[in-house]
């Protein structure tokens, strides 16, 4: 009967983190019920982003004073973010495990209310990629988990924490099929979502990026105000002097669909500074910090041009920085280009 094992013997992810969890006997549950509500936002999510796409262009959406909005799909679109904003909030401060709470939707951290209060602090960015819902490209949520020093009197230095700090990050991509990719400091690990069982079932264990890849992924319209050794390396991709064959070009413009990309296929994703945006574009919190720190439990390295990814402190809750995240040979190279310009400067 081994081969009904994938049917009668189903790894769910809740099955999952409760094997990891016995691995700390000393814990006391409390991720496993955090991670569990993390999961619940998912799924909720979910269907309101693909609603979306099969619903006619005007929606009835009935917000929480039960009166209806009829919305066009554009403005949908904004409240889709909002939405699904206030679906993490809700399902995080009603885990009853939660501190504190930055979101990329609100511009100030909430604190959760000392009787609902608990010993994490999440960062997310709860619809990641939003402005590609109209054309059907992935989106997703991106999180990351920090565990509070004192949750009596929780201060916004529980989360300027370096993403080394982390204990937890993933994310959960909202495709062709809807996947939820997580590290718990032990590994990656991927698992996608069962409609018939409403589950997520593990399908990817232990994944592990390749060392080399032959992809790299930015966005070459900011090229003419990239710095030096961001265009010297995208220059080698697209005319190797080793005789090696050109890279390909990938890029969705999607942090979490060319990330997951990046993570199975190998390769490097790239958000340079550049002369116009010295921070670049991403958020430190809740995109650079969880992508970095799955890269490297897969077995790559995430670099800011300055340093590892990290270890860098966040002075902001909503702060920005440069980003080379993919696999470990190539983002060596991409050092090394750094550590050049560094020296004769
Ligand atoms: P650009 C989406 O808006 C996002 O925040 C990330 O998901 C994505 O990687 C990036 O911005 C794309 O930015 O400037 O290339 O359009």
């Amino acid at each position: 009967h081994a081969a009904d094992a994938h049917r009668t013997d189903l790894m769910t992810i809740t099955r999952f983190v409760l094997n990891e969890q016995s691995k700390h006997p000393e814990s006391r549950g409390d991720f496993s019920i955090l991670l569990s509500h993390i999961v619940l936002g998912c799924k909720q999510v979910l269907p309101n982003s693909l609603d979306l796409l099969e619903k006619p262009m005007f929606r009835q959406v009935v917000d929480e004073s039960k009166s209806l909005i009829i919305l066009s799909l554009g403005e949908e679109q904004k409240k889709l973010d909002v939405l699904s904003n206030d679906v993490f909030v809700k399902a995080l401060v009603s885990s009853g495990r939660t501190c504190i709470l930055v979101s990329e939707e609100d511009e100030e951290a909430t604190f959760v209310e000392p009787s609902k209060r608990g010993r994490y602090c999440v960062v997310f960015d709860p619809l990641d990629g939003s402005s590609n819902i109209d054309c059907g490209v992935s989106i997703g949520t991106i999180f990351g988990i920090y565990m509070v020093k004192d949750s009596q009197e929780p201060t916004l230095d529980e989360v300027l924490q370096p993403g080394k700090n982390m204990l937890a990050a993933g994310y959960c991509m909202y495709g062709s099929s809807c996947t939820f990719v997580l590290t718990t400091g032990s590994g990656v690990n991927g698992f996608t979502l069962d409609p018939s069982l409403g589950e997520f079932i593990l399908t990817h264990p232990d994944i592990k990026i390749p060392k080399k890849g032959k992809i790299y992924s930015v966005n070459e319209g900011n090229a003419r105000n990239w710095d030096g050794p961001t265009a010297k390396y995208v220059e080698k991709c697209k005319f190797p002097t080793d005789g090696s064959s050109p890279k390909s070009l990938r890029y969705i413009g999607s942090m979490v669909a060319d990330v997951h990309r990046t993570l199975l296929y190998g390769g490097v994703f790239l958000y340079p500074g550049d002369k116009k945006s010295p921070s670049g574009k991403l958020r430190v919190l809740y995109e650079v910090f969880p992508m970095s720190f799955l890269m490297e439990q897969a077995g790559g390295q995430a670099f800011t041009g300055k340093q590892r990814a990290l270890d860098l402190v966040p002075q902001k809750i909503h702060e920005r920085s440069p980003i080379f995240l993919g696999s470990y040979d190539d983002i060596e190279e991409i050092k090394a280009l750094y550590a050049a310009e560094e020296k004769n400067e």
